[in-house]
């Protein structure tokens, strides 16, 4: 068994979150929780089309995410929300909807200059040169988590230690 808890992944574009949070999913799955992981292939194309990247946008895509989420995690799954979600009154909106200690914040802290520098879509060049609008990082605000629940600094680890990092949290506050 394990408890219901809420991982909410939060860090620029290219950071790893997606990454990350899939892997852990897996090893999740292995040990026997049911999870499941909301992102942008399935948010942002179906419950939240329509939504650009404005300010204004971005707060309704992370209000309705936390919302979906709270529903899942209600049902007893172990969730997991990978969005870049820039702001940190957003953040703590979505905290405070949560009970104690189902919220644990994940923020994947990796500098801008190796998302940049990976730019696997290509984004981060399209951004500079003027191409997409209101760019975390670049043209658009991303504030850093304060006192997230479990800091991941991928420049200094491997894909797998911030995997086993996330997995021994879990099992120290005996979530899982
Ligand atoms: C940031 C953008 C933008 C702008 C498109 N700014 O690396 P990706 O491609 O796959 O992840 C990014 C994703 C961010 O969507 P989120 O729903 O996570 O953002 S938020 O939480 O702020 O609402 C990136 C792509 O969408 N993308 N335009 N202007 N990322």
């Amino acid at each position: 068994g394990h408890k219901p808890v809420l991982l909410w992944y939060t860090g620029l574009s290219g950071s790893g979150k997606s990454t990350i949070a899939n892997a852990v999913e897996s090893k999740l799955f292995e040990l026997g929780c049911h999870t499941y992981l909301l992102d942008g292939d399935n948010v942002r194309m179906g419950l939240n089309k329509g939504l650009t990247f404005s300010d204004e946008d971005r707060i309704e895509n992370i209000r309705r995410i936390s919302e979906v989420a709270k529903l899942f995690v209600d049902a007893g799954l172990i969730v997991s929300t990978a969005f870049i979600s820039p702001f940190a009154t957003d953040r703590a909106q979505a905290r405070s909807i949560m009970a104690k200690g189902e919220f644990i914040e994940v923020f994947i802290d990796t500098p801008i200059e190796v998302c940049e520098s990976r730019d696997p879509k290509g984004l981060y060049k399209k951004a500079r040169a003027g191409e997409i609008p209101n760019f975390t990082g670049i043209s658009s605000a991303f504030d850093v988590p304060i006192s997230p629940e479990i800091h991941v600094k991928t420049a200094q680890q491997s894909i797998e230690q911030s995997v086993e990092q996330i997995i021994q949290y879990l099992k120290e506050k005996e979530v899982i």
